[in-house]
């Protein structure tokens, strides 16, 4: 099927006309990024907290033989200040002996605080010439309807708020702020910062790299509803079904758009495109039709006129939907339709970290 007539069926906004006003230069959809962000955080996510006043990086332990001696283990407490206020989460670094000229960082939110663990293959990371921080998610505030415990309890004070933070928008506060301590070490390369995470975790870096510049590269593995799949006409996964099982994710203003998807006025390519351009990398799987590989596909492909106005290619593909096996690693975005189920697999890591080290 071609990509026109999956579209010609659904009544999807257009991202260069997301007030009514058709957007022609790069200048002006700049000028429009915020009131798309307002309108993702107001409907949808919620606010991300703010910046704080300062954060403060304590090492924990630290490891100088870790990977065969090839690599440095680090486990860090971070401190985040809001007036007299703080919070606190921990995360950990593995970063190579032998730094490469040009290395790609990666900042890793993760299911688990082991390390390595089945979703981070760490020595092939670091074999790979990356090195790679790790946010162990739950750390940050429990994936739960508790907003007392962790970050949230500070961050969120008023859940009942219609835009009040979700955990989606807290893990994200989360990201940066690790960025914002990556910010500080030598082996900071603005060129090279990645952000990679899974399924719920992909959502959180998608919208990580919507809001923060410094994310030059966001590997969106396997997100799918309400992360880089267009919920208008999706598969698997809908407003209902997500919000029902999971409202703690988003704002509570989202619930409203269960069974209504039309009524949204953006999709998620206003998401996506708000990365551009800079590099979205978006891994689906073929078994994973919770997610929807079609509609994670439709969406990207949907911000090809907004990367073209930064002069760049966006997703270089074809005028029709892909077909298992799909691999597009040629343009300024990358998309890959694998075999298999939902998982973050060294396939996927390698195919990202490939693409990344081309590009830096
Ligand atoms: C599922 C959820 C998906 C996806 C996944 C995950 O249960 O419905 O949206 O986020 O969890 O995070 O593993």
């Amino acid at each position: 099927m071609k990509i026109c007539e999956r579209l010609s069926t659904l009544n999807v906004p257009d991202v260069l006309a997301p007030f009514g006003k058709k957007i022609t230069t790069a200048a002006e959809f700049d000028a429009v990024k915020p009131a798309i962000q307002k309108l993702l955080q107001e409907e949808e996510y919620g606010f991300i907290p703010n910046k704080p006043d300062s954060i403060s990086v304590e090492v924990i332990n630290s490891d100088s033989k870790f990977c065969a001696a090839k690599a440095t283990f680090t486990k860090y407490k971070l401190t985040a200040k809001y007036g007299e206020e703080s919070t606190e989460f921990v995360f950990y670094s593995v970063i190579p002996k032998a730094i490469p000229e040009k290395m790609p960082v990666f900042v890793h939110i993760n299911f688990s605080d082991a390390i390595p663990h089945k979703y981070q293959p760490t020595e092939e990371i670091i074999d790979n010439g990356c090195a790679v921080f790790t946010i162990y998610y739950q750390d940050v505030s429990t994936d739960n309807n508790d907003f007392e415990n962790g970050c949230a309890k500070l961050l969120c004070p008023d859940r009942s708020a219609p835009h009040a933070p979700g955990k989606i928008a807290i893990w994200s506060w989360a990201i940066m702020r690790v960025i914002d301590y990556i910010e500080t070490l030598d082996i900071y390369n603005p060129d090279a910062l990645a952000v990679i995470g899974h399924s719920r975790l992909g959502k959180t870096t998608l919208l990580t790299a919507a809001f923060d510049s410094r994310v030059k590269f966001a590997c969106v593995n396997n997100s799918g509803a309400s992360g880089d799949a267009l919920s208008r006409g999706k598969g698997g996964e809908s407003i209902k079904d997500i919000t029902k099982k999971f409202p703690f994710w988003f704002c509570p203003e989202y619930f409203k758009y269960a069974d209504k998807e039309d009524e949204l006025p953006f999709d998620q390519h206003f998401l996506i495109s708000l990365v551009a351009p800079r590099h979205v990398l978006t891994g689906t799987a073929k078994e994973d039709t919770w997610a929807d590989p079609q509609n994670q596909y439709l969406a990207l492909t949907l911000t090809d006129p907004v990367y073209a106005l930064y002069g760049s290619n966006g997703l270089i593909h074809t005028e029709n939907m892909p077909i298992c096996p799909e691999y597009l690693p040629d343009g300024d975005c990358y998309y890959h339709l694998r075999e298999g189920s939902h998982y973050l697999s060294r396939d996927d890591w390698n195919n990202y970290i490939k693409y990344i080290k081309a590009r830096i």
